[in-house]
């Protein structure tokens, strides 16, 4: 398990992480969770990019650049989860495999936040386990490498 180049992506309001709600969404802020995963990157040999953006089009700029140039995708939609058919369309188009993160269980909370369009287009999704499903999905795809 070394030397992946990983992109973290993610998407509407997670820039105000720490700042608001902190008891659906924790304490630790965007900045924090960048350091806590570069941390884990290169405790595995490996790289991590950040892009967070309020914009769809530049999520979907971000991922239609990434084959070529990571190995694998960790992304928070956001909001976009539940609408985006284009976020879908921009993860089907690119081979770079990519595991759909939720710091909140989006089962427990409205409806309309239960399904997700775009997880139909990753490799799997984690849901309510907070920052560690950013971690988890990390260490998913260190397994996937290790042989
Ligand atoms: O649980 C998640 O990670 C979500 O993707 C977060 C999205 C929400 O729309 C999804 O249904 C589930 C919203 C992110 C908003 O983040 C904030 C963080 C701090 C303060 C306010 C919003």
């Amino acid at each position: 398990s070394s030397d992946l180049k990983f992109l973290v992506l993610n998407g509407p309001n997670l820039n105000l992480l720490g700042q608001r709600e902190p008891g659906i969404y924790g304490e630790q802020t965007y900045d924090g969770l960048c350091r806590q995963l570069t941390a884990f990157a290169e405790a595995h040999g490996s790289t991590v990019d950040f892009v967070q953006s309020n914009y769809e089009g530049a999520l979907i700029d971000a991922i239609h650049g990434a084959p070529g140039k990571y190995d694998a995708m960790v992304m928070n939609p956001g909001a976009f989860t539940h609408y985006s058919i284009a976020l879908l369309d921009a993860l089907k188009a690119v081979d770079v495999p990519c595991i759909e993160v939720h710091i909140s269980n989006i089962h427990q909370r409205e409806e309309f936040r239960h399904h997700s369009v775009t997880a139909a287009a990753c490799v799997g999704q984690i849901c309510g386990l907070g920052f560690y499903g950013y971690h988890a999905a990390m260490a998913y795809f260190l397994t996937q490498d290790a042989n």
